[in-house]
């Protein structure tokens, strides 16, 4: 406690020179009984104002899916030590023995008040692991060093996630609220209890979803919510610590560090955010007023040196291949999407062409049925007329009327376009011409006008064999049927007897 009360005080005194009545109450009162005081003084203010406006800073943030760039670097941030950059996340260290690694933003953050927002996962095989990650805010980049794979003695602070428990106290993993003015030594003996300034206990090893901490800093008080990963829902956080009067740098750098030790976790940070905090009714300055004046002029200068490179490249081009000189060089060459686009267009028009090539055989196969359908009905017609002159003629029109529709619904039935139809109608074709045949054929045997109501004759019966034989032929044969089942009863009971 003396420690903490120590640091917060020197804190006080080289951060603020002008130290409020709050402070100065510091050197005499107990540090629990000043915390109240102005925790309550916070509170108070907090809750009668409305939300600050928010915005989001990109320079000072990463995330997937395009975190890293081509040669292994995050745009506007550093990476030391074991620190492996990748698309969508940045893995801070391997599980292996002892690795260091860190990601510090390139340039200094000056903003009153911010959140950070920090989506992690660290994971491991064992019951235990180690040592832990941590999120600074710090005057320096603590590019290397014993605290989390970060610099001690740092300026500003730092929230650590400590998975190990050094002193055995079972009260790991915890996450834990670090301020350092640049003197203090962390205790990492004690998990840096003697020096937290708040602490919750949470375990965030091996979480189904990535864990998420947002740390805000808002009128100088630092308050840390933590999703514990449990559900997908990005904002079901939970309140763990809150650090009332909290002074830090009035500039910084933003940095995670992680390290391991005898075990060891896989730290994977998968992204930054950080947001700057504007108070209700004050104006967010522009974003362009915030490039110093000479950054931009470096930028510029830049550019203008990257267009003088491509026009000297783009003359060389041309006098090494003449006989392109009059296209331009941009479409020459085709970019990914463009050739996705491409692509995409061309295999559509395919399918358009396919379609319209199917649908022109579709209409030509239908006009030919259309004209089949037309030949059998003449046919049919035809027909009619001549069986209407013959009575025999008259019976087999029906039929053949109901054959010529059947087969027209069998036809549209099949399936229209297909060349089994048109060989189906061929058939019926020749089929009718069958019928027709035969029709014409009974129309020139018969003779309409004498046997118009007549029977035809029957034949004579054969004169070997008359009724009366056939009677007596089957009575005689029944009689030998009845005498021969009697027969086979009697030989059937005498069989049984001898059982
Ligand atoms: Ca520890
Ligand atoms: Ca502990």
């Amino acid at each position: 406690m003396l420690a903490l009360q120590a640091s917060r005080h020197a804190q006080g005194l080289t951060k603020r020179p002008a130290a409020n009545a709050c402070i100065v109450l510091l050197t005499f009162s107990v540090t629990l009984l000043f915390g109240r005081c102005d925790a309550d003084a916070a509170t108070g203010a907090s809750a009668s104002e409305e939300a600050p406006h928010r915005r989001f800073e990109y320079k000072y943030s990463f995330k997937g899916p395009h975190l890293s760039q081509p040669d292994g670097s995050i745009p506007f941030w550093v990476h030391t030590g074991n620190a492996i950059p990748s698309a969508d996340q940045v893995r801070i260290t391997p599980s292996l023995r002892s690795q260091r690694g860190s990601v510090w933003t390139k340039n200094t953050v000056g903003f009153e008040h911010w959140e950070a927002e920090v989506t992690f996962r660290v994971s491991g095989r064992g019951r235990m692991g180690a040592d832990g990650l941590a999120v600074w805010f710090t005057a320096s980049q603590g590019l290397d060093g014993p605290v989390y794979g970060a610099a001690d003695k740092w300026n500003g602070v730092g929230v650590f996630f400590d998975s190990f428990d050094n002193d055995g106290k079972k009260n790991n993993p915890a996450i834990i609220v670090v301020g350092n003015n640049g003197n203090l030594v962390y205790d990492h003996q004690n998990d840096g209890t003697t020096q937290a300034l708040g602490t919750c206990l949470r375990d965030f090893r091996n979480k189904p979803y990535p864990v998420r901490a947002k740390i805000t800093y808002y009128k100088k008080t630092l308050t840390v919510m933590i999703n514990n990963g449990f559900t997908p829902d990005k904002d079901d956080y939970e309140f763990c610590t809150k650090v009332d009067n909290m002074i830090i740098p009035k500039e910084g750098f933003f940095g995670i560090s992680a390290a391991t030790g005898g075990l060891a976790d896989d730290h994977d940070v998968l992204s930054f955010l950080l947001f700057r905090l504007t108070e209700p009714g004050q104006q967010p300055p522009p974003p362009e007023a915030e490039i110093p004046r000479e950054e931009k002029d470096k930028y510029q200068e830049e550019f203008e040196n990257f267009q003088q490179e491509l026009d000297k490249k783009k003359e060389e081009f041309q006098k090494e291949h003449p006989d392109v000189q009059g296209e331009p060089i941009e479409d020459l060459f085709e970019s990914v999407n463009d050739r996705e686009i491409r692509q995409v267009f061309e295999g559509q028009n395919r399918i358009h062409l396919e379609i319209k090539q199917l649908h022109r055989q579709l209409a030509m196969i239908l006009d030919e049925q259309r004209r089949y359908v037309s030949v059998i009905t003449d046919e049919v017609a035809k027909k009619g007329t001549h069986a209407e002159s013959g009575q025999v003629g008259h019976m087999t029109s029906p039929g053949s009327g109901y054959r010529v529709t059947s087969s027209q619904h069998q036809g549209s039935a099949v399936g229209m376009g297909t060349y089994e139809t048109v060989q189906h109608f061929n058939d019926i074709k020749e089929h009718l011409h069958l019928v027709k045949r035969d029709v014409e054929h009974l129309v020139q045997r018969s003779n309409p006008a004498e046997k118009v109501m007549k029977c035809p004759e029957l034949p004579p019966m054969p004169s070997c064999l008359s009724t009366v034989h056939f009677a007596v032929f089957v009575v005689v044969q029944s009689v030998l049927f009845f005498c021969y089942i009697m027969y086979k009863s009697q030989q059937e009971a005498a069989a049984k007897k001898f059982f």
